[in-house]
C-alpha cells in the first residue's frame, strides 16, 4: 500500500499473507492509509502481487538501551557498531545528514566509506518483507514503528555482505532509533534525536566484494523474506529471555573475535605444540599399567569425598610420594590444579586478610583470591619492589598478609625470582604461596621446581599439578604437616569434592617414579626448548622463556587467530591465546615444547611460524 497527497509520499506498508487473506489485508491497509495521522491522502494504491519464493530468517534479538540525550544515544550507536566490527562507525555518523532527504537508505562501504547506492536521491529500499505474526496481529491498524523496524532490520542483517545498519525515524515525534548488525542484534536506543525534529534516515553498511554489491541490493529490494519470531512490542518483554540473553552474549563474543570451541585433538606429538604433557609421561607404559591395576583393584569411582569414605591406599600413598618428591613434610591432593589454587587461597585468606597477587597470575589463583573474600592487592608482574612497597603499606594491619605468585607464568613462560619473593614475605611476616603447575617436571635440574633451580628454601605452600609434566591429572599443595591438617579442615574444594579415582592417584604416583628414574627427560625438554628458541631467532623472531612455554607475540586477536589457522593448515597445532586469558590486544601464539618433539619437527614449526607471522596482513 502506498498513500500520497499532491504526489508526495505519506505512508507505505506491505504484508505477506495467505492468498485467502489478501482481500481483508488490502482493506485493512487502505483503512490505515485513510486515517493516517499526517492527514487524509488524495490517493491510495493497493497492489496485490504474488510473493513468489519465500525465504525465512530469524528475527534479530532485541536489546534496549536507555540514554538521557540524543548526544549520548548517537555516541552509544557508534560504540555498539564498533563492537560489531564496524571500525569507521563514527565517520558514518557524520555522513548521516545526507540521508535525510532520501526515501531509501544510503549504502556505505564499511572500509572505504564510499556510497554504493545506484540512485543517490532515492537510496536502496528494503521491501518484500513481513513478520510471521498471525495475520490479525500483523495487520492491526496504525503504524508500529518498532515491529516494522525489527522486521526490516532482520531482513537487512540477513542480506549478503551487510555488516550493520543505523536508523533514525523521520517521524518528528519518534526519537527512538536503533543500530543493528548480525553480530549484536537489534539494539534500540531510547533517544537518537531531539523531539520535534523531522529529520531521519538510514544507512546500510556494506562489507563485501565490490562485484557483489548488486546481488546485495537485489536481495534487499526483491527477495521475499518472512521474519520469524519478531516481537510486536518492545515492552512486552522488558528483560531478555534466558535464550535471548545467551544469544546476545554469544554474538558479542563472536563479533570481538573471541569465540571458543572444544576441538577434538590427536595426542600426536608430531603435530601438537600445545600439550602440557611435556615429557609425554601420559603415554608411559608403567604409568598406564599402574592405572589399569588400580582400576581393577579399586573400581572406577571412589564413592565419596576424601573425608567420607573416599580415601583409598593410592591417595595416601600418592600424597606421601608428592611430599617426598617435592621435599616437603606433607602434601594434600586435590581433584585438579584449578581446585588446588582455589582451595588453598580460600582456606589461607579470609575477609579480614589481604592477598598480594601478581598481575599475571593464573585464573585459578585469581578465582581463589576472590572466593577468599580477602582484600586483593595486585602488584606489577614479577616486580618485587612493587610487592614490597604494597605489602609494607599493610604492616600495621591486624589481618593476615598472603603473597601469591605463579612459579612459571603460563602465558609468558618466565619464572618467579623465588629467593627475592621469599625475602619480601619473610620481612613482612606474610604467608608465601607459589604455584608450580608449569614448573614441576620442567624447572630445576631434575624437574623438582623453583626450589631446586634456585637452591632455595620452600614457600609456606607450593601448589602444583599432576596434569602437566606428570601427564596424569589432579592438583596438590605441599606444606608442613600442620598446614596440611589446616587445609584438610578448611579447604572447601577438598572437603566437598568426591575423591579422585584411585586409578588416577596410582597413575600419578607411577608418573613421579618415572620422572625420578629419568631425569634425562627434563634435560631433553630443556635442550629442545633452547633449540626451538634458537630456530625462531634464525627466522627473525626473538622469543624468550625460562620454561617450556614459548610465547610469540602478535597483538591483534584476529591476526593471532589467522596465524594459528594458517599453522593448522600446515599441520602444526599451535593455539592463539586471547583475552581473557591474556590482556586485550596482547594475543599471541603459545608454543609448548615437548621432550618428545624431534629436532626436525621443532625446526619445521619454527620456520612455519616465522614465515606465517611475516605474511599475515596487519590489523
Ligand atoms: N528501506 C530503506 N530505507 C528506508 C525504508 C526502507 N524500506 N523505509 C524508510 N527508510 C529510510 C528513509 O530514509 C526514512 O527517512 C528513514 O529510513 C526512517 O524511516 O525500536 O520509523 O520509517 O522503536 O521513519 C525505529 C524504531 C523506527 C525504533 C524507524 O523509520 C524502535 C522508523 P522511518
Ligand atoms: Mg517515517
Amino acid at each position: 500500500m502506498r498513500a500520497s497527497r499532491k504526489g508526495a509520499h505519506i505512508s507505505g506498508a506491505e504484508r505477506i499473507v495467505d492468498a485467502a487473506d489478501a482481500p481483508s489485508a488490502a482493506s485493512l491497509l487502505a483503512a490505515r492509509a485513510l486515517s493516517h495521522p499526517l492527514g487524509p491522502p488524495d490517493s491510495v494504491n493497493v497492489k496485490i502481487e504474488d510473493a513468489g519464493e519465500i525465504s525465512r530468517v530469524k528475527a534479530l534479538p532485541v536489546v534496549s538501551h536507555e540514554v538521557a540525550s540524543a548526544a549520548e544515544g548517537l555516541a552509544l550507536a557508534v560504540k555498539l557498531l564498533e563492537g560489531a566490527g564496524v571500525a569507521r562507525a563514527r565517520e558514518m555518523m557524520e555522513m548521516f545528514p545526507a540521508t535525510h532527504s532520501m526515501r531509501g537508505a544510503m549504502l556505505v562501504d564499511a572500509a572505504t566509506l564510499e556510497r554504493l547506492e545506484p540512485d543517490r536521491e532515492r537510496g536502496v529500499r528494503a521491501t518484500r518483507m513481513d513478520s510471521d505474526a498471525p495475520f490479525a496481529a500483523s495487520c492491526a491498524a496504525g503504524k508500529n514503528h518498532f515491529a516494522e523496524a525489527v522486521v526490516l532490520a532482520s531482513k537487512v542483517a540477513s542480506a549478503p555482505g551487510i555488516a550493520g545498519e543505523i536508523c533514525i525515524s523521520d517521524d518528528p515525534g519518534y526519537v527512538t532509533g536503533y543500530v543493528a548488525a548480525p553480530a549484536i542484534g537489534y539494539c534500540r536506543i531510547s533517544v537518537m534525536k531531539e523531539s520535534g525534529d523531522p529529520r531521519g534516515g538510514r544507512i546500510f553498511i556494506y562489507s563485501g566484494p565490490r562485484d557483489a554489491v548488486s546481488a546485495t541490493i537485489r536481495y534487499l529490494e526483491e527477495k521475499t523474506v518472512v521474519v520469524e519470531g519478531a516481537p510486536l512490542s518492545p515492552a512486552a518483554r522488558k528483560r531478555p529471555s534466558p535464550e535471548e540473553a545467551v544469544e546476545a552474549e554469544l554474538r558479542r563474543i563472536d563479533a570481538a573475535g573471541l569465540s571458543r570451541k572444544c576441538v577434538e585433538s590427536e595426542s600426536d606429538f608430531e603435530t601438537v605444540f600445545s600439550s602440557n604433557d611435556y615429557l609425554r609421561i601420559s603415554q608411559n607404559p608403567e604409568v598406564v599399567r599402574a592405572a589399569e591395576e588400580a582400576l581393577r583393584r579399586w573400581g572406577a569411582g571412589s564413592g565419596g569425598s576424601r573425608l567420607l569414605s573416599g580415601t583409598r591406599r593410592p591417595h595416601v600413598s600418592l600424597e606421601r610420594r608428592i611430599a617426598s618428591f617435592k621435599g616437603s613434610e606433607a602434601a594434600v591432593l586435590y581433584a585438579t590444579g584449578y581446585m588446588a589454587n582455589v582451595g588453598v587461597m580460600s582456606a589461607v585468606a579470609g575477609k579480614s586478610d589481604t592477598v598480594f597477587s601478581d598481575e599475571l597470575n593464573h585464573a585459578s589463583i585469581i578465582d581463589g583470591c576472590r572466593l577468599s573474600g580477602a582484600k586483593i592487592v595486585v602488584y606489577r608482574h614479577s616486580d618485587m619492589e612493587d610487592l614490597e612497597e604494597k605489602i609494607s603499606a599493610f604492616k600495621d594491619s591486624p589481618g593476615r598478609l598472603v603473597a601469591v605468585s605463579d612459579g612459571v607464568f603460563s602465558m609468558d613462560g618466565d619464572i618467579l625470582d623465588l629467593p627475592r619473593f621469599l625475602s619480601v614475605c619473610r620481612k613482612a611476616g606474610a604467608f608465601s604461596i607459589v604455584d608450580e603447575a608449569h614448573a614441576t617436571g620442567v624447572v630445576g635440574r631434575t624437574g623438582r621446581g623453583l626450589c631446586e633451580h634456585f637452591c632455595s628454601p620452600a614457600p609456606d605452600i607450593v601448589v602444583g599439578t599432576l596434569s602437566k609434566a606428570l601427564g596424569v591429572e589432579g592438583g596438590f599443595a605441599c606444606c608442613s604437616r600442620r598446614m596440611a591438617e589446616y587445609l584438610v579442615n578448611k579447604s572447601r574444594p577438598f572437603i566437598f569434592s568426591t575423591a579422585p579415582c584411585a586409578a588416577v592417584a596410582a597413575a600419578a604416583e607411577a608418573a613421579i617414579s618415572v620422572l625420578e628414574a629419568h631425569p634425562e627427560l627434563v634435560e631433553r625438554l630443556r635442550e629442545n626448548t633452547a633449540f626451538f628458541v634458537s630456530e625462531l631467532a634464525k627466522g627473525g623472531i626473538a622469543a624468550k622463556t625460562d620454561s617450556a612455554i614459548v610465547p610469540i607475540r602478535i597483538g591483534d586477536e584476529r591476526r593471532a587467530l589467522a596465524a594459528a589457522e594458517a599453522l593448522r593448515e600446515r599441520g602444526f597445532s599451535i593455539p592463539a591465546v586471547r583475552y581473557p586469558t591474556v590482556p586485550k590486544g596482547e594475543a599471541r601464539l603459545r608454543v609448548a615444547v615437548s621432550a618428545a618433539h624431534s629436532r626436525e619437527r621443532l625446526a619445521a614449526a619454527a620456520a612455519a611460524i616465522c614465515e606465517i607471522c611475516a605474511a599475515i596482513p596487519p590489523a
